[in-house]
């Protein structure tokens, strides 16, 4: 069996696989993976995206905060997201129309095909997928009660969708925003930009979940708009959730001192 490692700045992580179960590459170098002990494995031009093992604790905190801090969640977009993992959460709300949009066709037919942790997701009847890069859909694209990006690394195609311009289209498109912002640990430089630029929205704050098999375990969010946690709505999702949960939700924001460090002066 082999591993497959990713290097972050002088560590990195190793996954021992199985085999490859799929690869293809267009305008990103895709590749789903049978590992050992994790399940399934998503990466993208060499990144871990997803692993089966800890996918839940990701996708659960970047759907259901933001979700549950909206009065009366209807319309959603999610920007990248083309595992379907996001979109599963989504639905789980009460919700009218969902529209995914990501870069790459190959990563959704792919997910769909080998990773399947939509959960038929992709086939809902309140689901539109658009193949776009995220910024030129937001500006010709109707407005929606929650925006999620659901992106990878700033290199290559999500660049776009780190940079001011992008965060001022988003904060006229929709009422509550939250998007993952990288490890604050070894991408720190990914991590200050995005807080950086999301000072176009009024009210913004940070919060973090463990995701062990990202690098270094730690991962970032921003959510902005007009958020505000209406706690009592986690009945219509009660017993839905792996993760997720109103004590972990209000955990989320308690940051370590360190964190505080780097956000002092942002936020
Ligand atoms: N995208 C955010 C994780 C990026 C991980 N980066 C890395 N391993 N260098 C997750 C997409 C899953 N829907």
């Amino acid at each position: 069996m082999d591993w497959f490692i990713e290097y972050y700045n002088g560590s990195g992580l190793a996954v021992r696989v199985v085999k490859k179960l799929a690869e293809i590459e267009g305008i990103q170098k895709v590749e789903v993976y049978e590992t050992e002990s994790l399940g399934k494995m998503l990466v993208i031009d060499g990144k871990i995206q997803l692993t089966e093992f800890d996918e839940a604790f990701y996708h659960e905190m970047l759907v259901h905060v933001p979700m549950l801090s909206h009065p009366n969640p209807k319309k959603v977009g999610i920007i990248g997201g083309g595992d379907g993992g996001a979109l599963r959460e989504v639905l789980k709300h009460d919700v009218s129309r969902v529209v995914l949009i990501d870069i790459d066709r190959n990563v959704i037919e792919f997910c769909k095909k080998f990773l399947k942790i939509d959960r038929g997701a992709f086939d809902d009847e309140r689901v539109e997928i658009v193949v776009s890069d995220g910024k030129e859909f937001l500006k010709q694209s109707e407005k929606f009660d929650v925006i999620l990006v659901d992106s990878t690394d700033p290199v290559g195609v999500s660049d776009t969708l780190f940079d001011r311009e992008f965060f001022e289209l988003a904060r006229s498109k929709c009422d509550v925003f939250c998007c993952q912002s990288q490890s604050p640990l070894v991408q720190k430089e990914y991590f200050k930009k995005l807080l950086e630029n999301s000072s176009v929205f009024e009210k913004r704050t940070v919060f973090l979940a463990s995701v062990p098999t990202y690098p270094m375990a730690i991962w970032s969010f921003i959510l902005a708009g007009n958020f505000d946690f209406a706690e009592d709505r986690f009945e219509k999702i009660r017993g839905k959730t792996h993760h997720y949960n109103p004590d972990v939700h209000r955990a989320a924001f308690a940051l370590p001192e360190w964190m505080k460090k780097e956000v002092e002066g942002c936020i």
